[in-house]
């Protein structure tokens, strides 16, 4: 059988030796094109190679001609410090020195030419979702924070009824047929600040392939037959353990999925693959700080060709490339 997507044969396009600064693990993505090439924001969790205790995260900057070929900035872009200072000047006097313990998983949406980054922190105070916007990927205005525990945010890359709209993953703790049955909401906001309008998208029941949680991926990308909408599924198997660093051991394996969500009304559901659209195979999922994970922040659509790109985090050690055709993407969503 011909699989939707084409692992790239340099993968992993990139990881920690790409970077000229302490790196680690470089995974979790957001990738955009911008102001005529392509800009990668990613997590690096910095510490000892095979030491599942990290000394701390940071966003890095990798920028490309093809997308294929990236290179990295030569510092961080943002840390946790610089994270809790952006926060401070949102909420003056409110948050503290140590406030922010960690910082990942950006996405990228460009709106109206306007770069806006979303992604997650852990706080003191449970972990939430932030959004800034920046004209430079150097500096960083920060926009909203959610309350906890809240994380995965995607933004639409267009006004939807007038509305800014996004998908984003609460962790629900009780009415839970089990602990992390977490969902999928859709929220709504007149100026990316104040949020809501909640309205429940997908939960993890509708997926065969799941029995844990689901989240948002990359952001939408717009095509003819709906908001094609890459999504992350999570199965569990508490007696099969994993590839991964953590003395613990790790147990969860991360798909791709696809979901299509109505242009005018992205609270519905148009479209579900039954079966996931990656799932992990290659060495490089399979192996690293915790194995069997795919998980992508990044999803672009060339129009002239119909070729899409789903930058992924591998087994939360590297950043992949897998390519298809927006058109078989769209046929492997069962109607609903
Ligand atoms: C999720 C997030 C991701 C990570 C994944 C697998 O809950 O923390 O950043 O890639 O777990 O570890």
């Amino acid at each position: 059988m011909h699989s939707l997507l084409q692992r790239h044969a340099a993968n992993p396009i990139l990881q920690h030796t790409d970077c000229p600064f302490p790196a680690t693990t470089v995974f979790n993505a957001g990738v955009a094109k911008y102001q005529g090439r392509y800009v990668m924001l990613f997590r690096n969790d910095h510490g000892r190679w095979g030491d599942a205790r990290f000394d701390g995260t940071n966003l890095g900057l990798a920028t490309s001609v093809d997308g294929l070929k990236w290179t990295v900035a030569s510092k961080p872009v943002l840390d946790e410090e610089r994270a809790r200072a952006g926060m401070a000047h949102l909420y003056p006097g409110r948050f503290g020195p140590g406030f922010i313990k960690r910082i990942y998983d950006p996405r990228i949406t460009v709106m109206e030419g306007h770069a806006l980054l979303c992604f997650a922190v852990d706080t003191a105070h449970g972990i939430c979702g932030v959004i800034a916007e920046t004209e430079d990927f150097e500096h960083y205005t920060f926009i909203s924070l959610t309350s906890p525990d809240n994380r995965n945010m995607v933004l639409f890359p267009e006004k939807i009824g007038g509305e800014f709209v996004r998908l984003e993953r609460p962790f629900p703790v009780y009415m839970r047929p089990q602990p992390e049955a977490f969902p999928i909401w859709l929220t709504r906001s007149a100026d990316l600040r104040y949020w809501g309008k909640n309205v429940p998208l997908l939960g993890p029941d509708e997926l065969p392939y799941v029995n844990n949680k689901i989240g948002p991926a990359a952001p939408p990308v717009r095509t003819r037959a709906g908001w094609l909408t890459p999504i992350h599924a999570v199965w569990k198997d508490d007696t099969k353990r994993l590839c991964g660093w953590e003395e613990r051991g790790w147990f969860k394996t991360y798909f791709a999925g696809l979901a299509l969500l109505d242009l005018d009304d992205p609270s519905r559901v148009r479209g579900l693959m039954r079966t996931p659209l990656l799932a992990p195979e290659a060495a490089y999922e399979i192996d690293g700080f915790r194995g069997s994970v795919i998980f992508p922040c990044g999803l672009l659509l060339d129009e002239t060709s119909g070729e899409v790109r789903l930058y992924y985090g591998a087994a939360d050690t590297s950043v992949a490339l897998a390519t298809g055709h927006v058109d078989a993407l769209i046929a492997a969503c069962e109607p609903l």
